[in-house]
């Protein structure tokens, strides 16, 4: 019996799922990068990653200005004419656990963008990388968005995804490249399903790891008091 009350509370306590979401929203303002910059984004003028988790890397050398940046503000990760390709990199998220999913909203406002400019998200699982390209008919046999597709209005709001990521590691990385001040490309809303086989929408990985422990103690408590 007390064997069959153990295995149950475990089983509860797995049921609930050791699962993970994790959210990049950029709520902090006046993170990242701005301009003059020389050459690296350690290079700039304005270089601030205080509390976030992920980081800015690529060519800087042609944000000359001070209004050209790669950095949040009003909730968002903005780039305005970067000049040369840019990237937002995640933090390295532990997959370990079962498949991996992930999102990001990729947003850009006027219809300025060319085809010159373009949106690359890589993943790297385990360390070897993959860029989607062509999302939604929206970008081309290298890119994943490149400007002036469907239109010459660009391809405004979209919610790239990627899912079925099986590894120990992952790490996403967003490339941009756009060249002009009235350019803007807007990235938000970075999700990562570390687990997606046993996820529990809603549930953070705290809370569910929490109430795995209070199953397991109730079990424990429960066998105690029975006298099994
Ligand atoms: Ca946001
Ligand atoms: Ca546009
Ligand atoms: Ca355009
Ligand atoms: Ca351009």
């Amino acid at each position: 019996m007390k064997h069959f009350v153990f295995v149950l509370a475990l089983v509860c306590a797995t049921g609930l799922g050791w699962s993970a979401t994790v959210t990049e929203t950029f709520d902090i303002d006046d993170r990242g990068v701005g301009g003059p910059c020389t050459d690296t984004p350690a290079s700039c003028t304005f270089f601030d990653f205080t509390g976030v988790t992920w980081t800015i890397s690529g060519d800087a050398s042609q944000m000359t200005a001070s209004s050209d940046y790669l950095k949040t503000g009003g909730g968002a990760l903005t780039a305005r004419d970067v000049g040369a390709e840019m990237c937002w990199e995640s933090p390295v998220y532990d997959i370990s656990a079962g498949a991996a999913d992930f999102s990001v909203d990729i947003d850009e406002t006027g219809s300025d963008h060319e085809a010159s400019d373009y949106v690359d998200v890589t993943y790297f699982v385990d360390g070897a990388p993959t860029t989607i390209t062509n999302w939604n008919g929206l970008g081309d046999g290298t890119h994943t968005l490149i400007g002036d597709i469907p239109d010459d209005d660009d391809w405004g709001f979209q919610t790239v995804t990627q899912g079925a990521l099986n590894g120990s590691t992952l790490q996403i990385q967003i490339c941009i490249l756009n060249t002009a001040g009235t350019e803007y490309i807007y990235l938000d809303n970075v999700i990562v399903n570390t687990d997606d086989a046993v996820q529990v929408p809603g549930l953070s990985r705290t809370v569910t790891i929490g109430l795995g422990f209070l199953v397991l103690l109730s079990g424990a408590l429960l066998i105690r008091r029975l006298h099994l």
